[in-house]
């Protein structure tokens, strides 16, 4: 587990230098690297864009599709003014597990592709001189991991990833590398936590430090004005006349966190939080007191070239897109994102259903588009999954949590909860994630079709519902969708009749649709099936009162793994990959901008 998880920020009391560029890279498929030496510098290697999924720079198969060891490397000056303070590397994503070796010597390991980590170095860099970090890679999929896939050797030698999930294994230094100067007396870690009564926000805070010291925070406004001032590590901040992150109308003040000792300034932390509380109240999903419906997507981190590497270009289209279609929110699918990914739905008032990486702990979806017939949770990897499951949560909430646009916790996509052996893995992962979160966010995970009132055994645990449902694409296709509609209504009201008293959100449904395949009437595939499936939902939602969002399968097109029922990747995006719009993005923005937020 992370301890330090604060975002890098520049200040009187730290410095951050981005470490992306071109790095060496080199691929390892006989596991000679370690004692080849790779770690003191990486013989004949290439060059390869950080950050960046390596996948796609390739033009022949076998590099593209590789799985096991890869490394990268490069050179980076740490000034002499360093010596005496922290010297870290933070990895905001290495796809899916690293060990970080600094001029020669083992640093640490970390597995968990898609959230940050830190390596101490200050012992092991060289002050006011150059140094070199090597970082040896691992893509291989396990049903000890999370994402959950195996790994299998083809009859050639070479390895294959085999995903239980249905989107590419891109893999590789992912997201950007800092290096990190902060002071030895430092902040570590802080929350907060809204609450609002009468015309007042009271903001308890509690700030972590590696050593004791006088704690001062000031909140200000968006104008520089402070509005609130405390002293010590825990302690509430009241305000007056608060002006409330809104869902699409944010607002953020700075808070600042500053922690002496001996009475001097050794350290200081900023960053942006938003005024704001959510509850659950029977059916209704509450933001500040008030019902929201939420309108939006489903998503990936993906894109041509970098895959699923961080770009902000693409995300500020994203963004940009999103708000255009009269979206409010989306769910991380299928892994926590980018941490400058929460930072704009911040700005933006974007609401996130933050999701970890538990995907495919189901064995019919294994391979995803073959299935094995076997259980997921009465499996011997169970005991080792759990702990990485439990340790990736408690990083994802630790990273995410100050955020105002998070809304919820999604702690796994269609696991197999038809299984009664699944019923005690989720009662402790409910339990063992119950504090996690200061403000106590709703947890939830997705149901698949298969999952259902009558079949599913751990309903009890979340605490609203997403369902992923897809008749009229999987089953009920073509011109059976009105047999699809009927099921679909059908389900739902069973749900009704069963007294169950939270909301339910669609959180995936849609169907596969080629960019400028138009056909009058309609086949499926085409632009105006899609819309007609669409359509077809938005029916149903709009009968049902306790349906509180919408999120589309997807908001663009993504790499799969290669199949029979994928074209080239997932094309269920109302958007093409290169974020340019189909015929359904036009029906969403019809809709969702005529869409009051408390619908
Ligand atoms: C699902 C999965 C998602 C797939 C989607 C599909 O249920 O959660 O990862 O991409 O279906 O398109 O089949």
């Amino acid at each position: 587990m992370e301890k330090e998880m604060l975002y890098p920020v520049i200040n009187a009391c730290r410095t951050e230098q981005k470490l992306d560029g071109m790095w060496q890279f080199k691929f390892d498929a006989l596991g000679v690297g370690g004692h080849e030496h790779w770690p003191a510098g990486l013989p004949q290697a290439q060059e390869i864009p950080v950050p960046a999924s390596f996948n796609d720079f390739f033009t022949d198969k076998d590099s593209r599709e590789y799985t096991g060891d890869f490394w990268y490397a490069r050179h980076f000056f740490v000034p002499a003014a360093a010596q005496g303070r922290f010297v870290g590397l933070r990895f905001d994503a290495v796809t899916h597990r690293a060990a970080i070796y600094v001029n020669g010597q083992l640093i640490r390991r970390h597995e968990g592709g898609f959230l940050p980590f830190v390596a101490d170095v200050t012992a092991a860099v060289h002050y006011g001189a150059d140094n070199l970090v090597v970082v040896q890679g691992n893509n291989e999929l396990s049903r000890e991991a999370l994402p959950a896939g195996d790994t299998v050797t083809l009859k050639n030698g070479k390895k294959m990833a085999r995903p239980f999930f249905d989107f590419y294994n891109y893999s590789g230094i992912n997201r950007s590398v800092h290096l990190l100067t902060l002071p030895q007396q430092r902040i570590t870690d802080y929350t907060v936590n809204t609450t609002l009564t009468g015309d007042a926000a009271q903001v308890a805070y509690t700030v972590a430090t590696t050593v004791p010291g006088t704690v001062t925070v000031t909140l200000t406004d968006a104008a520089g004005t402070v509005v609130a001032q405390g002293e010590g590590a825990e302690g509430t901040l009241t305000v007056a006349q608060p002006h409330l992150w809104q869902v699409r109308a944010a607002y953020l003040y700075t808070l600042t966190i500053q922690l002496q000792a001996a009475g001097q300034l050794v350290d200081e932390y900023q960053d942006s939080i938003g005024l704001r509380t959510i509850a659950i109240r029977g059916h209704q999903i509450l933001v500040n007191g008030q019902p929201v419906y939420l309108k939006g997507f489903g998503r990936h981190e993906d894109s041509p070239f970098a895959g699923r590497g961080f770009d902000q270009n693409v995300e500020a289209k994203d963004v940009a897109l999103m708000a255009w279609t009269g979206a409010n929110s989306f769910r991380t699918a299928h892994y926590p994102y980018a941490e400058e990914v929460y930072q704009m739905a911040d700005r933006a008032g974007f609401l996130v259903i933050d999701e970890v990486p538990a995907v495919g702990f189901k064995m019919a979806a294994a391979s995803f588009l073959g299935g094995l017939d076997q259980s997921f949770f009465g499996g011997d990897w169970i005991k080792p999954l759990y702990t990485k499951h439990l340790d990736q949560i408690t990083d994802m909430i630790r990273r995410d949590k100050n955020h105002p646009a998070v809304l919820a916790w999604s702690l796994l996509n269609e696991p197999d909860t038809c299984d009664d052996r699944s019923v005690p893995y989720f009662k402790q992962l409910f339990a063992d994630t119950a504090a996690l979160d200061p403000q106590r966010r709703p947890r939830t995970f997705t149901l698949s079709e298969d999952d259902t009132i009558t079949t599913s055994k751990d309903l009890q645990f979340p605490d609203f519902y997403l369902l992923n449902r897809y008749p009229g694409w999987y089953h009920y296709a073509g011109y059976a969708l009105s047999d699809g509609e009927a099921a679909l209504r059908a389900e739902l009201d069973q749900w009704a009749s069963s007294g169950i008293d939270k909301p339910i959100v669609f959180s995936e449904f849609g169907a596969d649709t080629e960019a400028g395949l138009h056909k009058l009437p309609s086949v499926m595939w085409s632009e105006e099936y899609q819309v007609e499936v669409l359509q077809m939902f938005s029916r149903v939602f709009d009968s049902y009162p306790f349906i509180r969002g919408e999120q589309v399968w997807n908001f663009a097109d993504f790499q799969t793994v290669e199949g029979t029922m994928r074209v080239n990747g997932n094309k269920k995006g109302i958007f093409t990959r290169d974020r340019q719009p189909k015929a359904a993005a036009f029906y969403y923005r019809q809709r969702w901008l005529a869409l009051p937020l408390n619908f």
